[in-house]
């Protein structure tokens, strides 16, 4: 398995970098690119492994973003990254056109919650030069955390991703380009969520990288208490108990800390190889 210039012989940080018009300065739209590539360049500097560039429009709650609004905010971070960095960049969208002007900026992988479920997704992906991460998500973000349910919520959505992975592989997608996510705190509640990790390795059977996204999530908040800017901890205790249990990709805001704490724990899983 290889994304883009990173090979995933080790669990890798995937640092998170927002380019919305409020997560940046109001100096217009070159000081917004500017203050991403900043932002990038730290991250890189830290050790992101590979760097997600989302414009929002799948957040949950968020409402939807126009296809040039999108295209508008993430394109041109992508072409001046790819400039300035050979850093694998993964791009967070769910819109075909979004998808084929990434790729063609030149991103290495479309990190996608709707898990290509999108008209024309799936023939789009294939006919492009990237990896792809499939998400799971019960309903649409704006709805989503209302009434989750599940039966079994560990075999659904494994019972999801594997056939997602399936319907990609036929669509002529390569499987060695192919990431899984459960999507923590997409339509789960926040049993569901620490179901999902403490079974996480039932996940990671399927036979594909898993990538994991737990960074400052309301469940964190659940389990300690905490406002959103103060989840570090908690969010690499669930970084730590997600790679123990067989995640290779951790997205997270906060890239040092958490490859920090990666490294820990590779240096016992690798002793752990050894015996
Ligand atoms: C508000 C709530 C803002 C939640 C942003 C979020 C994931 C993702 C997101 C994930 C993958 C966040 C989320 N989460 N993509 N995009 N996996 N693959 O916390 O868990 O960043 S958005």
């Amino acid at each position: 398995m290889q994304i883009g210039t990173l090979k995933l012989d080790c669990p890798a940080v995937m640092g998170i970098l927002n380019v919305t018009p409020d997560s940046f300065s109001d100096g217009g739209q070159f000081a917004a690119r500017d203050d991403a590539l900043r932002e990038a360049d730290a991250m890189i500097a830290e050790g992101a492994a590979i760097l997600d560039i989302g414009g929002e429009s799948t957040r949950p709650g968020a409402a939807d973003v126009s296809v040039e609004e999108e295209l508008d905010r993430v394109i041109p971070v992508v072409e001046a990254l790819r400039k300035i960095t050979d850093a694998p960049i993964s791009v967070d969208t769910s819109k075909v056109a979004v998808m084929c002007a990434a790729a063609n900026a030149g991103a290495d992988m479309i990190n996608d919650v709707r898990a290509l479920r999108e008209d024309g997704a799936l023939a789009a992906v294939a006919e492009l030069d990237v990896a792809v991460c499939l998400m799971h998500m019960q309903g649409q973000p704006r709805t989503m955390q209302r009434e989750p349910s599940y039966h079994d919520v560990i075999a659904e959505v494994s019972e999801f991703l594997a056939e997602r992975r399936d319907r990609c592989v036929d669509a002529g997608i390569d499987q060695q380009q192919i990431v899984l996510d459960p999507g923590f705190g997409f339509g789960k509640s926040h049993a569901h969520n620490v179901e999902l990790l403490a079974n996480l390795r039932q996940l990671a059977d399927i036979g594909q990288p898993l990538l994991v996204g737990l960074s400052r999530k309301a469940t964190l908040g659940q389990l300690t208490g905490r406002e959103i800017d103060q989840r570090l901890a908690a969010s690499i205790a669930a970084a730590i108990v997600a790679v123990m249990n067989g995640a290779m990709i951790v997205r997270t805001h906060d890239v040092a800390e958490t490859l920090d704490a990666l490294r820990v724990a590779q240096a016992v899983t690798a002793v752990g190889i050894m015996k």
